[in-house]
């Protein structure tokens, strides 16, 4: 297979205005007003001064090469294509306030695709049979999920996770109840109080005992979900001043202090580990630490676990966490990588990556999603500069757009695939459903958390943030179409795109009406469901972003598909083994990330958008939301 095209800018059709048809003088102008470098310049006089002593210089240098020739940026003026290209102006006067005329801001034009869906938002929003339709809907989700618990309660309770066609409990997590926790803040935003109390008092009652007795646990998984899920509980039930969405269920500080014993014992995955790289497991009863058995840590398992630990260091008053956890992006940030594109393996004893595995799917997501958002879980802290974290974001969506992203055949969906044997090797057009945490977190990157439409308006976008954010919608469909191409309407585990160099026949989705049938192949040892959040996870923050109608009914149809193809009627949702058959064999096994993120984020994608708001909570990859900024609370 040959290197891949790049998504470059020629490949993207923007739908804002404002990109097309830019004049030199307008790309140097607006680049200066949204860059970096204005933030930095304008914030020291003499940075102001050669400001526009460049501004000026460049002013001069087009007034006295105009009459001559249009040679050096007659490339980038090219295009421009007006008759006023041509014509010989020689009023300098003319000149000079055309140069000096306020620069192009970058405006909240729509195109008329987002004229249209908006419209269906801004304008009809707010009429009561939408508004109505929407809260049914999201009273669907909530049954969905007393459905989902009640299963876990009735045939699993206290186990990690419920296997429902069975009707069995098991511990695929190292035994700490996993659902309970990871549930929790999910049954707390919906408001479900009997939920809350139920699971509130397991934890009080159990969990602690848990912890203390409880042999191996990996590191990543406890961080994320039952670390997370405890720091999320104690905000969310009034701890930290925290917003009081839990009538019932324990004081706050029983979530902290069992969050504080548990992160004492995950610590020792740093502590045992003779570099800034933790050990993958620790053993709970005796806190010991060490590596999997090939001594390899996933590069997005040691650098998933800093939002937790800073969060707790923060509530906790001792810094001792959050060190322990941002050493491992320091040292991170001193590695060489492929254009800020990472291998996938890191190995804790030399702290050095290993291989040459690129992806953005297992073992390397949330790697990129936990650059953006501990920055913007740090940004504002007095604590230190983590600018860092940003550049290297920044660096790595750029190495994703020119090594990684193409587009499929024949009907151009825009897709991630990965490098396997590094950036020498061949691209593969494969694509982990894991992938589709991406369009979340380049829209989440490029707004902050605002609308799009206010952060145009307070011109706070640079052409990054919109390139990313253009990937994000491109993505975002693509990701939807990996569910409607398939007969039951359900993503499988792993996408392969056709191109003009890879092409499989008889692998196709099922669904012979969708457009993109013959661009999706899936092949057999993929065509799983596990139940996962990352589509519907992005569809809820493009919708709070860009408040686009579209991503709220793709949610619906996701919605409907798990209602009517994973529901075991005695209780719970099972995982299928294909997507592509129907009825869809079932898999027996209900993830608890079911119910801690797939279940919640489809809640909050119908229902009001001042609920959790995107710039002042941040979610961890579990869907744990934490509040920022960070402030130090002791
Ligand atoms: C979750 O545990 C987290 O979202 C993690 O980052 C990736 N995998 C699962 C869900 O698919």
């Amino acid at each position: 297979m040959s290197k891949s095209l790049p998504y470059s800018m020629k490949d993207v059709h923007y739908d804002n205005a404002k990109f097309r048809h830019r004049s030199f003088f307008k790309v140097v102008t607006q680049t200066l007003l949204t860059s970096n470098m204005r933030r930095e310049c304008v914030s020291c006089s003499t940075g102001k001064f050669l400001g526009l002593l460049m501004i000026f210089g460049l002013a001069c240098l087009m007034l006295t090469h105009a009459n001559k020739t249009h040679s050096i940026s007659d490339g980038l003026v090219k295009g421009i294509g007006t008759n006023e290209e041509h014509k010989e102006v020689t009023d300098v006067g003319i000149r000079f306030k055309k140069l000096f005329r306020r620069a192009p801001r970058l405006p909240p034009r729509l195109s008329p695709d987002e004229k249209v869906s908006h419209g269906n938002i801004t304008g009809k929003l707010n009429e009561p049979d939408v508004e109505e339709k929407w809260k049914a809907r999201q009273q669907n989700v909530k049954d969905a999920f007393t459905h989902a618990w009640s299963g876990y309660k009735k045939f699993a309770m206290g186990y990690d996770e419920l296997m429902p066609v069975s009707q069995h409990g098991v511990d695929g997590l190292g035994g700490l109840g996993a659902t309970v926790v990871d549930a929790l803040d999910t049954a707390m935003i919906m408001g479900l109080d009997e939920v809350v109390s139920e699971a509130g008092s397991w934890i009080e009652s159990h969990l602690l005992d848990r912890i203390n007795h409880k042999g191996q646990v990996n590191l990543f998984e406890t961080t994320i979900r039952v670390l997370g899920g405890l720091l999320s509980a104690f905000h969310l039930s009034g701890g930290d001043q925290g917003i009081g969405f839990a009538q019932k269920g324990p004081k706050p500080t029983v979530y902290l202090n069992i969050a504080k014993n548990l992160a004492d014992r995950l610590l020792s995955a740093f502590t045992s580990s003779p570099t800034a790289i933790p050990f993958s497991d620790v053993v709970l009863h005796d806190s010991s630490a060490h590596s999997a058995p090939d001594g390899l840590s996933s590069t997005s398992e040691v650098s998933t676990l800093q939002l937790e630990f800073n969060y707790l260091s923060a509530i906790s008053g001792d810094p001792k966490y959050g060190t322990k956890g941002m050493k491992v992006l320091e040292h991170l940030k001193t590695l060489p990588k492929v254009q800020g594109l990472v291998p996938i393996y890191i190995n804790p004893h030399s702290g050095e990556f290993s291989g040459d595995n690129i992806r953005l799917g297992s073992r390397g997501d949330s790697y990129y999603e936990y650059l953006i958002k501990v920055w913007l879980q740090l940004r504002t802290t007095q604590d230190g500069n983590f600018t860092y974290l940003h550049d290297m974001y920044e660096e790595a969506m750029k190495g994703v757009k020119h090594m990684l992203v193409q587009k499929s055949v024949p009907s151009e969906l825009v897709f991630v695939g990965e490098l396997p044997i590094g950036p020498k090797g061949y691209l593969s057009p494969k694509m982990d459903h894991l992938v589709c945490f991406l369009p979340g977190t380049l829209a989440l990157g490029a707004t902050k958390g605002l609308t799009k439409e206010k952060a145009m308006k307070d011109n706070l976008l640079t052409f990054e943030d919109l390139e990313n954010l253009k990937l994000a919608e491109d993505l975002a469909k693509t990701c939807f179409e990996m569910y409607s191409v398939t007969s039951t309407g359900l993503a499988p585990e792993i996408a392969y795109f056709h191109t003009k160099d890879y092409f499989e026949d008889g692998l196709d989705g099922g669904n012979k009406s969708s457009k993109y049938v013959k661009d999706i192949i899936i092949k057999h040892a993929d065509r799983h469901n596990l139940l996962r959040p990352e589509t519907v996870e992005s569809l809820f923050v493009l919708y709070r972003i860009t408040q686009d109608q579209k991503y709220r009914d793709w949610g619906w149809q996701i919605f409907e598909a798990f209602e009517k193809y994973t529901k075991v009627e005695s209780g719970g949702y099972t995982s299928l083994d294909d997507v592509t058959t129907i009825p869809p064999p079932s898999r027996d096994k209900m993830e608890t990330f079911f119910l801690g993120e797939t279940l919640k984020y489809l809640y909050l994608l119908f229902g009001d958008s001042s609920v959790i708001p995107l710039d002042k909570f941040v979610f961890n990859t579990e869907a744990h939301p934490l509040p920022i900024p960070l402030e130090r609370r002791h």
